[in-house]
């Protein structure tokens, strides 16, 4: 089992090298993380993208490009997007990567019917952490592809957060349902949505993973903090995957734990027939060469 992020790049040195596909991939900390990657012999990056600007970001960090094969493409970052998706539907690729493009314009490109990764799964996007306040890694989903996800949404958002657990080691992760409140509260559709997953997971219905909520974040993560509500349970202050009522208070929580809580991240798209790493444009490049490894581990 993992138990510290960095253990992701250790892991991944391990197994076969895989291939990337990088979406417009002109972009300094892309650049960056792929020239950790290749070095560390993770990765085989396929850049896709305007040449000119890749070659000039790479020779100014020093990134030499022999040999790396690159598709050059001067029509905008939704088409680079396109190709890239391109080259893992057709096999050159294992694992597809968001450079400088819009999150929107990756995704639609994942999801395009006919010439995207699109499977019978819903996509939906896995957040690790290690946090410095935790004795764990744990991962936050989704903070970043689904926008409200209904009941069924959630229930295959947790389903391929399980996956992304195991693919790392976690076995029959503890799954806590995130809202503002420890009761059923009608007039709170994160506490009702709490109660019905717990129901649907004890018929059998998610499987491979223990499942309690609603569970504010402080019950979700401090056995203290749930002892003194008077909350039991294996999932109150160990929990593995926090399930986040919607991409609104996910992403808040996936930032507020970068940039004010001290934590490090790495996060990876599942449901697709490839990994996708679509980290944040904010996110630095240590924080982009960890996806890759997750993305890597789980490929
Ligand atoms: N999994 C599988 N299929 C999906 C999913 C999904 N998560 N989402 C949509 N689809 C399918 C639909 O069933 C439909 O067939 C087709 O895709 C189009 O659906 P729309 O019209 O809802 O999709 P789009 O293209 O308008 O939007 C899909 C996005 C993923 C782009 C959209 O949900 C989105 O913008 N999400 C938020 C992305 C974002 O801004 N993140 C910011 C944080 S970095």
């Amino acid at each position: 089992m993992i138990r510290d992020l960095t253990e992701l790049l250790r892991e991944a040195k391990n197994r076969p090298i895989r291939k990337m596909a990088v979406a417009a991939a002109e972009d300094e900390h892309v650049l960056k993380a792929l020239q950790e990657a290749v070095k560390e012999e993770i990765i085989i990056p396929l850049l896709v993208g305007d040449k000119e600007k890749i070659e000039r970001i790479a020779r100014s960090i020093g990134f030499s490009l022999d040999g790396v094969e690159l598709i050059d493409n001067r029509e905008g970052e939704a088409v680079s997007a396109r190709i890239a998706v391109a080259q893992v539907k057709n096999g050159k690729a294992d694992i597809l990567m968001k450079g400088f493009v819009s999150t929107g314009d990756l995704l639609k490109a994942v999801l395009d019917k006919e010439l995207g990764l699109r499977t019978a799964q819903l996509l939906s996007h896995v957040a690790f952490f290690e946090s410095p306040y935790y004795h764990k890694i744990f991962c936050v989903t989704d903070v970043a592809m689904n926008i409200a996800p209904g009941l069924d949404a959630k229930a295959q958002i947790i389903c391929n957060a399980v996956e992304a657990c195991r693919g790392i080691g976690i076995e029959n992760p503890k799954v806590a349902v995130a809202a503002a409140v420890e009761t059923v509260n009608p007039k709170m559709e994160a506490t009702v949505h709490a109660a019905q997953l717990k129901e649907m997971n004890r018929k059998g219905l998610l499987g491979g993973c223990i499942v309690d909520g609603p569970f504010a974040i402080d019950i979700a993560v401090n056995r203290e903090a749930a002892r003194h509500k008077g909350i039991g349970g294996e999932v109150a202050g160990d929990c593995d995957v926090i399930l986040a009522p919607d991409i609104e208070a996910g992403n808040m929580f996936y930032k507020a734990l970068n940039f004010l809580g001290g934590a490090a991240s790495a996060a990876v798209v599942m449901g697709a027939s490839a990994p996708v790493v679509l980290t944040s444009r904010s996110d630095d490049e240590r924080s982009k060469l960890r996806s890759i490894a997750l993305a890597a581990l789980i490929s």
